[in-house]
């Protein structure tokens, strides 16, 4: 049957996603070996005050675009960073109440800066290389600092809210802008953190997010960390409490749906059809305006963007439940049609491979009266008439699955195409011979009128 082909693969975009999120829930962070043991030159008492010291030096921020300038300050920094992580992962005593403010401020100093604008007005995130962040060196450590200082178990949510508040969301929630992926990687495990830790920061976050993907999709169409944030939603809505609010709700339709329409699509396709399909999951009422709302925003001209849509859609049939397939059977297989149809290859190819999913098949034969007459016009033709024979196959396979549904049904509709066809053409040959008959008329006007032949 089917060889491997592009459209299989985009099919496991979503596998792809599910595995980015998990592993980024495993506290592993590659690149830093296992922290060695406090310093053992400074005697125990006096460890909490010089963290508390090394703190305020770190707030010094260097200047890494020139890059001959300060070179002994910064390894020092660097040096003193690395002690700060082994502090506060080993941390028996250090997270003292002084130091939380000490902390925010110099993880505040060091990551919360204007980003620098992109090298090229047009950057394409698809095509040009990004800017990586030239302060790397340090901003790495303090990123690495802070999260081991979420985590750490002497950690109290209570002291750090003072410090971590809306204001520092916020700044945090604009980082997402970052070009720099590795950047952008480790502020989603701060803020995945961030929303674990502090109750009384999640509403605020959700609404945060919301307004950054709405002026996303209907400003600017720029934000370089959509991925990113949607890969926190994906987790986030796993522990919604059912029945879903409200809020829920409208952010599903009002937001995660308009999000399809964004020239960048494949940029985050895979995470935004993970966060639609742990949705539906948590409600499956929801089936009906999710998929009517893809048909609404379905790509008329990028075959691209439609393959991605066709690849979705696999997604939610996969998990959907019988009830709600009736209730959108009708325009849901019209556009399957219209797909299987297209002068595009994969496009075609993409729809056909929905008759190998076993799932989908049954759902299919359930309503086969429903759904034959829909998709047998466009299948019936491009058996006879296709240019690639590769579709043609496929379309035989389907062909074969319905005839095998319901024979009788399968020969009615294969008497009804021939009749229509015969219909429609003997309709063509009328009209070709009214127009001969009026070009004949006109032909003689103009040489009568001309004097050619007698009037
Ligand atoms: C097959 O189709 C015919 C005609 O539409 C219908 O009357 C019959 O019930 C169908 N049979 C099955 C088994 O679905
Ligand atoms: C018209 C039709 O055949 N509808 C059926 C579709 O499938 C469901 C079960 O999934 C039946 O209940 C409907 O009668």
């Amino acid at each position: 049957k089917g060889t491997p082909s592009p459209a299989a693969a985009a099919s496991c975009s979503s596998h792809a996603a599910v595995w980015m999120f998990l592993t980024f829930l495993l506290p592993s962070f590659p690149g830093i070996p296992p922290s060695p043991p406090p310093p053992p030159d400074v005697p125990a008492p006096e460890q909490p005050e010089l963290f508390l010291k090394k703190l305020q030096q770190c707030c010094t921020v260097f200047d890494f675009m020139d890059t001959l300038s300060d070179l002994k300050m910064k390894e020092y920094k660097r040096s003193t960073l690395n002690e700060l992580v082994d502090y506060v992962t080993v941390s028996r005593g250090y997270l003292t109440e002084q130091a939380y403010p000490e902390v925010v401020k110099m993880v505040s100093h060091n990551i919360f800066r204007t980003l620098p604008p992109s090298d090229s007005n047009e950057f394409d995130p698809e095509e040009d290389e990004p800017t990586l962040e030239a302060s790397w060196p340090h901003l790495q450590l303090v990123y690495e600092f802070f999260i081991r200082f979420l985590e750490s178990q002497e950690f109290q949510p209570s002291i750090a809210k003072k410090y971590i508040d809306q204001k520092f969301v916020l700044q945090l929630l604009e980082l997402f802008d970052s070009e720099d992926p590795r950047e952008r990687d480790y502020l989603k495990t701060v803020l995945h953190r961030i929303y674990g830790k502090f109750l009384g920061l999640r509403a605020f976050i959700r609404k945060q997010i919301n307004n950054i993907f709405l002026r996303f999709v209907y400003e600017t169409e720029h934000f370089n960390g959509v991925a990113e944030l949607l890969e926190i939603l994906g987790s986030i809505i796993n522990g919604f409490a059912l029945p879903l609010k409200a809020e829920h709700k409208q952010f599903l339709v009002k937001v995660l749906i308009p999000l399809h329409t964004v020239r960048s699509l494949s940029l985050f396709h895979a995470q935004l059809a993970y966060c639609i399909v742990q949705f539906l999951e948590k409600d499956p009422t929801l089936t009906e305006p999710v998929i009517r709302g893809l048909l609404k925003f379905w790509p008329k001209t990028c075959s691209q963007k439609e393959v991605m849509f066709l690849g979705e859609l696999e997604e939610i049939l996969d998990v959907i439940e019988p009830t709600q397939f009736v209730k959108i059977q009708e325009p849901l297989f019209k556009q399957i049609s219209r797909c299987v149809s297209s002068p595009h290859f994969q496009v075609a190819e993409r729809a056909l491979y929905y008759w190998n999913n076993e799932y989908i098949m049954s759902l299919i034969e359930e309503n086969s009266s429903v759904i034959l007459p829909i998709m047998f016009a466009s299948l019936y033709r491009i058996s006879k008439e296709h240019w690639n024979p590769a579709i043609v196959a496929l379309v035989y396979n389907v062909l074969k699955a319905f005839m095998e549904m319901n024979s009788t049904l399968f020969d009615e509709l294969t008497a009804t195409y021939k009749s229509d066809r015969q219909r429609e053409k003997k309709k063509e040959k009328e009209r070709e011979e009214l127009w001969k008959k009026l070009e004949d008329l006109e032909l003689k006007r103009g040489l009568r009128s001309d004097g050619i032949i007698p009037t």
